[in-house]
């Protein structure tokens, strides 16, 4: 029997990267049938609507949001597959953090951020916050990135529904590491 956070993982999993895990499919922006996620779900053990409804309402960084009917969800950032969740482009403030580990950072200084698995690059508005992202992969170090000197270049950054910055790559001479 899995936890609400261990399905919690797994519904990431399948809105993100891998559909193909519960044999279901996402459509060209990302929603998935919600009716046949809890039906995917529930063929493991007892799962109705109301705990995907919770699950979306509580989440802590709030991944997934419900089409307007309620009948698809979606996660807000985070793919690895190339969908289109239609992110909004926004000016970012003039400057945004990246958390990563410490085994990273010579990589980065010389290749600049990519995205690797996902489509875009994260990053975060405030140092607590990068610091926690930093943390998942090992020792944490936090990049500046000079979002107004990319934004003023000509890059563009999206603001995903919940509040990740999102870009497609930092090149080197925009990055500071943080002391
Ligand atoms: C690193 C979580 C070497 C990059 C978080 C990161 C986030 C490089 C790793 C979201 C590199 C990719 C995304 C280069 C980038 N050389 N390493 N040139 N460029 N990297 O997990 O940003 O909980 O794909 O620093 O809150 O850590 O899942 O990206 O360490 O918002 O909702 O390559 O995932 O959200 O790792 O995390 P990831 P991320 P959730």
């Amino acid at each position: 029997m899995k936890t609400m956070t261990e399905i919690s993982k797994l519904i990431a999993l399948v809105l993100r990267h891998k559909p193909e895990a519960l044999n279901l499919t996402l459509d060209e922006h990302g929603w998935c049938d919600a009716a046949a996620l809890v039906a995917r779900i529930n063929e493991k053990q007892p799962f109705a609507m109301e705990e995907l409804q919770r699950i979306v309402a509580q989440d802590s960084k709030q991944r997934y949001s419900f089409s307007e009917d309620g009948s698809m969800i979606r996660a807000n950032q985070g793919h690895s597959i190339p969908v289109d969740v239609e992110l909004p482009e926004a000016t970012p403030p003039a400057v945004l953090y990246h958390g990563t580990a410490s085994r990273f950072v010579e990589s980065i200084r010389s290749a600049g951020l990519q995205p690797r698995s996902r489509l875009y690059v994260h990053l975060s508005a405030d140092v607590a916050t990068a610091e926690i992202v930093g943390k998942r992969h090992g020792k944490p170090e936090i990049f500046v990135v000079d979002a107004a000197r990319m934004a003023a270049d000509g890059f563009t950054f999206y603001l995903s529904k919940n509040g990740v910055w999102l870009t497609k790559a930092v090149p080197p001479r925009y990055l500071t590491l943080m002391e």
